[in-house]
């Protein structure tokens, strides 16, 4: 069971002005914040973080999306947190989340989904250290 997950409150989110209440959303399910920062990513770091999926259709889309504005990126810890934390977020498509999850409430669309969670143990470590040194975890 993992105990760690990596998140971005995405720019569609962020500029909407729902920050705040994702944060307070993500802390009230009971995960405690390990690491965070307020960036805006070139097209180049987007492009290496979604490399896994640079052969599906929407990669430029993505790429372009998760450049176009500043990102809240955070390394979260709860027991069980990958899977309780895709939990808490919800489905990939919006219309397809359930009632009271994350991109349920704030998010627009498929592309555009307010949130990112890891999807597995070596995906949030991995992640997490594209963000964050040793010395920026607490
Ligand atoms: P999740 O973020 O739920 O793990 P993935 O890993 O399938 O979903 O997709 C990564 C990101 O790519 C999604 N968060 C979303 O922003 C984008 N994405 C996924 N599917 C589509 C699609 N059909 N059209 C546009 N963007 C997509």
């Amino acid at each position: 069971m993992s105990n760690k997950t990596f998140t971005m409150i995405k720019p569609d989110a962020v500029s909407a002005g729902y920050t705040g209440a994702i944060l307070d959303h993500i802390i009230k399910g009971g995960f405690k914040l390990v690491a965070m920062k307020y960036i805006h990513l070139t097209a180049a770091q987007a492009g290496k973080f979604y490399e896994v999926h640079k052969e599906r259709p929407f990669y430029g889309e993505l790429v372009d999306f998760m450049s176009s504005g500043p990102i809240v990126a955070a390394i979260l810890e709860k027991d069980n947190a990958v899977a309780d934390f895709r939990q808490l977020i919800g489905a990939t498509n919006p219309a397809e989340a359930a009632e009271g999850t994350i991109r349920k409430l704030y998010a627009r669309s498929i592309g555009e989904n307010a949130v990112h969670g890891s999807d597995s143990d070596e995906n949030a470590a991995i992640e997490g250290s594209f963000f964050f040194s040793g010395l920026e975890q607490f």
